[in-house]
């Protein structure tokens, strides 16, 4: 299950949005030999230097809006998974009958190597780096990418352009870029868990559940699913698509012949029914339980791509987890500030909050994603003194929340927001960066928040 890898001389290809996905996938396009004609409604910075990179590998690039006719004319059209189905510019193609595929497709039809590929509500990020880094403790080239963010992993479109490819590749994908995919089919495919998310782009869970089951579009006997044996929606997901369902779970011990789980506080794989005793969950350097699913899972699709339990055993303690999921960032004055600033919906903030083991003042907010916050009321009282409800969401936090835990609305910047909770805060108590919201109504995402959150807590000025 490798792409096509197809020869675009003489093709136009038409390339939508150039942020980091957009670019990547012009210089993909244009390493095959295709005219590229990229364009993004922005004309800011953050877009300039993709223009200027598209332009001097000999691409037309342009910047403040689309030539939906130009566009139409091209022989491929790629686009970037932050634009949403209803934005103009793919509403005028729709009239004009012209489809497109995301960049995640355009890519897969350049990669040499084999693919696993991670998705689920949360934890995907983690898994797919612990994946990746497992398979690298067994010796095996592994390349990361997708959506794993850009501190972490390139868009895929640049880790198809390797040479030499790697033996496998690793890539965290989301539902946007699912959304668009025709020929893409993983060797091996996880999903971490499933709630409710990104609800300011789909019209109902079951349209964002729609398109995560777009892993499954091209399913053959020999795939491999990784899925969590603990949650129904994942277990639903695949219906009937043809391949083996290899499940995780911490809870009880799932049936199948490729497992993982824990026996009396110990992670155990099976491999074609054989068990493989690897290390204590104790002995596992991530915070939180969900850490143990998300170690579970990842243990599991490197196995299923050759590597050995015993390396595997290996790589898991030397995992130190990533930046902005409950990352310790600074200790003063008796306080413990957490990063969980990759927190972007109610149910990861929840899991975050419930790993909390001293009082906790919460900061809260951000772009509002459409979910009530009322459903954090219940972890919020065992474990928060407080919450600082911040942001263009602060109104719906501090309505949904008051009643339960004492709320302090800030309306002024994010910086005053982290001085409230600091205020609020006693020596012993934790204050924790837990937004529950996407960060754009201040930020360009969640790490510049995470970055500034940090810098913050380390006694930077506000
Ligand atoms: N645009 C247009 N026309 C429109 C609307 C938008 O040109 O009508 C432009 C925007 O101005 C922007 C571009 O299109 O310049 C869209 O860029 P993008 O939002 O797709 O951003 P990229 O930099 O390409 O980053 C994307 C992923 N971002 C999103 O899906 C929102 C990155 O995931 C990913 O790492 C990267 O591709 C490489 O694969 C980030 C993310 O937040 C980490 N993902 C979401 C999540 O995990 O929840 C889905």
């Amino acid at each position: 299950m490798v792409g096509e890898r197809l020869d675009l001389k003489g093709e136009t290809v038409a390339i939508i949005g150039m942020a980091q996905s957009g670019t990547a996938a012009a210089r993909l396009a244009r390493a095959h030999g295709a005219a590229v004609y990229a364009s993004d409604v922005r004309a800011d910075a953050g877009v300039e230097s993709g223009a200027a990179e598209v332009r001097a590998l000999g691409g037309d690039a342009e910047l403040g809006g689309h030539d939906v006719a130009r566009i139409a004319q091209a022989d491929l059209v790629v686009v970037s998974p932050g634009i949403a189905p209803d934005a103009p510019v793919l509403i005028e193609l729709g009239k004009r009958g012209v489809e497109w595929i995301s960049e995640l497709e355009f890519a897969f039809r350049f990669l040499a190597a084999p693919l696993i590929a991670v998705t689920g509500t949360n934890g995907k990020t983690t898994t797919a780096a612990l994946t990746a880094h497992l398979l690298r403790a067994a010796g095996i080239d592994a390349e990361l990418g997708g959506n794993v963010g850009a501190s972490l992993g390139p868009a895929l479109s640049l880790v198809a352009l390797r040479t030499p490819p790697p033996a496998w590749v690793v890539a965290e994908v989301s539902s946007f870029q699912l959304a668009g995919i025709r020929t893409f089919a993983a060797a091996v495919g996880v999903v971490t868990n499933l709630s409710p998310d990104h609800l300011d782009r789909y019209p109902s869970v079951e349209a964002y559940y729609a398109d995560k089951a777009q892993m499954f579009r091209n399913a053959a006997p020999a795939s491999r699913w990784v899925l969590n044996g603990e949650d129904p929606e994942v277990l639903r997901l695949p219906g009937d698509a043809p391949g083996r369902r290899c499940l995780f779970a911490r809870e009880h011990e799932p049936q199948s012949e490729e497992a993982a789980f824990v026996r009396e506080g110990e992670l155990v794989l099976r491999l074609t029914g054989l068990e493989h005793p690897l290390l204590r969950a104790a002995e596992l350097p991530l915070l939180g339980t969900h850490n143990v699913m998300n170690a579970l899972a990842g243990a599991l699709a490197a196995a299923l791509a050759g590597a050995a339990p015993q390396r595997i055993a290996g790589g898991l303690r030397g995992f130190r987890g990533l930046p902005h999921r409950l990352e310790l960032v600074a200790e003063r004055n008796g306080i413990v500030w957490i990063n969980d600033s990759k927190a972007t919906n109610i149910s990861a903030a929840r899991v975050g909050i419930a790993s909390m083991t001293q009082p906790a003042v919460v900061l809260l907010g951000g772009k509002h994603k459409g979910e009530p916050y009322s459903q954090l009321a219940p972890v919020l009282m065992e474990h928060a003194r407080a919450v600082v409800a911040y942001g263009a969401a602060c109104a719906h936090v501090e309505a949904d929340l008051a009643a339960h835990v004492p709320v302090v609305r800030v309306d002024g910047s994010f910086e005053d927001a982290v001085a409230e909770a600091e205020r609020l805060a006693r020596a012993g108590d934790v204050i924790l960066l837990s937004p529950a919201c996407s960060s754009f109504d201040m930020f360009t995402n969640y790490e510049e928040r995470g970055r500034r959150f940090a810098e913050l807590a380390r006694g930077g000025t506000a």
